[in-house]
């Protein structure tokens, strides 16, 4: 007896105190009216204001949806743009509330930087990218090549582990801004481009010539993207980490944009409890959020599919295919775990 009364008494200390600390980042989001929103600085299909300095993209979505959950309004956001060697202390300092940007999910970036990912919105891969005119179809012929890369990236790294691997001589060219690189790749400073494969669609899209490169077979390297927070939130951690979730299993459940509403009338009591329509359901409650904050997302963002499709899919100019990132149950890699 006694036993049990001490661990409830040191079990209610450490729940008061998580709830006490996790309260910061969400209680912070709501009474400023707006989710800081840290993204790219200009890739177009995942972060890029247009004219009238609006942002879209695949990254900005996640954005959207995070807002909507919590506001059931996809605009309440504030964009940050972030270079790739910026981006860590923007979070850190808690200039962001979140990263939504492509950046990988390593090891020291969980551990020694302080942060937490768990969703990965795009399985991604390293690759080059070279102009048709250098006559080359694979990585293994760069021997003795220029590559233009970015600094502050998981690709500097890789580059030079796929060198040393293959036993391939090669001259980093090195710039901080994306600006620089994309610069000196097109002055032809450099044979090769380096990066993951999805910037590498978009990055192509914003040369002068873009049907004179192309994008190499070999994917040197895994580049699991998602999107990032600070440690030391729990509850801001799941709130984001649910949202892209909540993507995935819309679209998992056939609910898209045009018919949540409709779906609300369904009799499944998955998608009853998803939608947060079914008796008792705590599922939005328990985030500190509304019970409709999954109905919110698909209402102002759509499903996963719908927001890859929008931005970067076949029928976008970056026309990329779902690949790894179609569903668990489709061949892909996109699976959320139960809303229950
Ligand atoms: N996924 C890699 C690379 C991400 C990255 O920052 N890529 C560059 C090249 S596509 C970029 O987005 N730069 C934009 C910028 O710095 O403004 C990482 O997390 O380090």
């Amino acid at each position: 007896m006694k036993k049990t009364l001490l661990s409830a008494a040191i079990g209610a200390a450490v729940l008061g105190f998580a709830s006490a600390a996790s309260a910061a980042t969400l209680d912070n989001v709501k009474s400023k009216g707006f989710v800081q929103c840290g993204v790219n600085t200009g890739l177009a299909g995942f972060a890029a204001p247009d004219s009238g300095g609006n942002w879209t993209g695949f990254d900005v979505d996640y954005c959207r949806a995070v807002a909507a959950a919590i506001f059931g309004d996809p605009s309440k956001v504030k964009y940050t743009p972030t270079t790739a060697q910026v981006r860590f202390t923007a979070l850190q300092s808690g200039e962001i509330d979140l990263l939504a940007r492509n950046t990988t999910w390593t090891i020291s970036r969980d551990t020694a930087l302080g942060l937490n990912f768990r969703y990965v919105n795009y399985y991604d891969g390293q690759g080059f990218m070279v102009p048709k005119s250098l006559n080359v179809n694979s990585a293994l012929e760069l021997s003795g090549a220029a590559v233009c890369v970015q600094s502050g990236t998981t690709t500097e790294l890789n580059l030079a582990d796929y060198f040393k691997a293959n036993n391939l001589q090669y001259n980093p060219v090195v710039f901080e801004k994306l600006e620089e690189v994309n610069a000196a790749y097109q002055a032809g400073r450099c044979d090769v481009y380096t990066t993951d494969q999805s910037g590498l669609y978009s990055l192509r899209l914003s040369l002068s010539n873009p049907d004179e490169h192309i994008i190499l077979p070999e994917i040197i390297s895994k580049e699991p993207l998602g999107p990032a927070v600070r440690q030391g939130d729990d509850q801001w951690f799941d709130i984001v980490t649910w949202a892209g979730y909540a993507l995935v299993q819309a679209e998992e459940f056939g609910i898209t944009q045009a018919n949540v509403d409709e779906m609300k009338n369904s009799t499944n009591p998955d998608i009853r409890r998803f939608l947060g329509v079914e008796a008792d359901t705590k599922i939005g409650t328990d985030l500190g959020l509304t019970n409709d904050w999954a109905y919110n997302i698909v209402k102002g963002v759509g499903n996963y599919g719908e927001v890859f499709e929008r931005n970067i899919g076949a029928n976008t100019p970056l026309k990329i295919q779902r690949g790894l990132n179609a569903l668990w149950s489709k061949g892909g890699l996109q699976y959320a775990p139960p809303v229950r």
